[in-house]
């Protein structure tokens, strides 16, 4: 079972992509027990880079690690055949793409024709990620179904039937994306892909180690806290509070999302602070529990 985490993306006040601060922050997520980095995601901002910093961006976390999953998707495919020709050099796990998105009603026969091409093209396995709630189109298990050679699947979706559907119908490695499902997705599926990873990857580690030895209920108590912490990053908007959230509990800056993503504002920040202040007590109490140093 592999926890995997979309990294955030770290900018500067300028919109370019924080070289340095991304570099440590991927060297402490893969300190910290994280399996795999998602890189592009939509906790990256994968929709808002261009191919030239997607490409930049495997290069940097390259530098710190071979296990990531290259997230290449795009609605130019001049520009995902070109990354993927790119990733060539890469010995790394993956690549994955989003399904086609913004176009409403595209026939399904468009979109598997889509990841046929990315299988027959790929240097490396390649995975779907599935985020309806996103791109408005559902990869389900039955269009999965009609493409050969796909290495697996992150479902990001709160509906765990679904998820499971993919575990049941076929033989690849299925992943849940919600935040909310990481000790479901340990338990029953291959593993979780969750953002609040970023910024509590020692609460993550310790939910799969909890897993792995069978203690589910004590995974459930970690789950716990876990999920006050995600509440908090999703009162003021999920993707610019991750920003705020690695910073007051892993104890670096990860500098800004990209406009129009905004930052939180002063006051937000100050609040959002107050709200951890709150509860991190318990961050470290169970990690004291647990003896893990942060
Ligand atoms: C998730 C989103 C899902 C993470 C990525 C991810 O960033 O690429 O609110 O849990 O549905 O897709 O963070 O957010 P929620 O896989």
């Amino acid at each position: 079972m592999e926890i995997i985490v979309p990294n955030v993306t770290p900018f500067t006040k300028d919109n370019r992509i924080d070289k340095d601060r991304l570099k440590e922050h991927l060297e402490n997520l893969i300190e910290k027990g994280i399996d795999i980095i998602f890189i592009n995601g939509t906790t990256g901002m994968g929709p808002s880079l261009s191919a030239e910093e997607k490409k930049e961006i495997l290069n940097i976390s390259y530098d710190v690690t071979g296990k990531i999953i290259f997230q290449l998707g795009g609605l130019n495919l001049d520009d995902t055949l070109n990354l993927l020709q790119y990733s060539r050099d890469f010995d790394i796990i993956g690549v994955a793409s989003y399904s086609p998105y913004y176009y409403p009603q595209l026939p399904s026969k468009w979109v598997i024709r889509y990841f046929k091409t990315l299988v027959e093209k790929s240097p490396h396995p390649v995975y779907v990620y599935n985020f309806p709630a996103a791109t408005g189109f559902d990869m389900n298990y039955e269009l999965m179904k009609q493409i050969d050679g796909l290495a697996g699947l992150k479902d990001t979706n709160d509906n765990f039937v679904h998820s499971l559907q993919y575990k049941r119908f076929l033989n690849i490695k299925v992943y849940n994306g919600s935040d909310y499902l990481t000790v479901q997705s340990l338990t029953y599926l291959d593993g979780t892909v969750t953002a609040g990873g970023n910024y509590m990857p020692e609460l993550l580690s310790l939910q799969k180690k909890l897993v792995s030895e069978g203690k589910i209920n004590d995974a459930f108590e970690v789950q716990k806290t876990y999920y006050k912490f995600l509440d908090i990053a999703r009162k003021y908007g999920q993707m610019s509070a991750h920003y705020i959230l690695v910073k007051e509990l892993q104890g670096y800056d990860v500098g800004y999302p990209r406009e129009p993503l905004y930052p939180l504002t002063e006051d937000e920040i100050k609040q959002l602070e107050a709200d951890v202040k709150e509860i991190k007590n318990e961050y470290t109490f169970i990690l004291d529990k647990y003896g893990i140093t942060s």
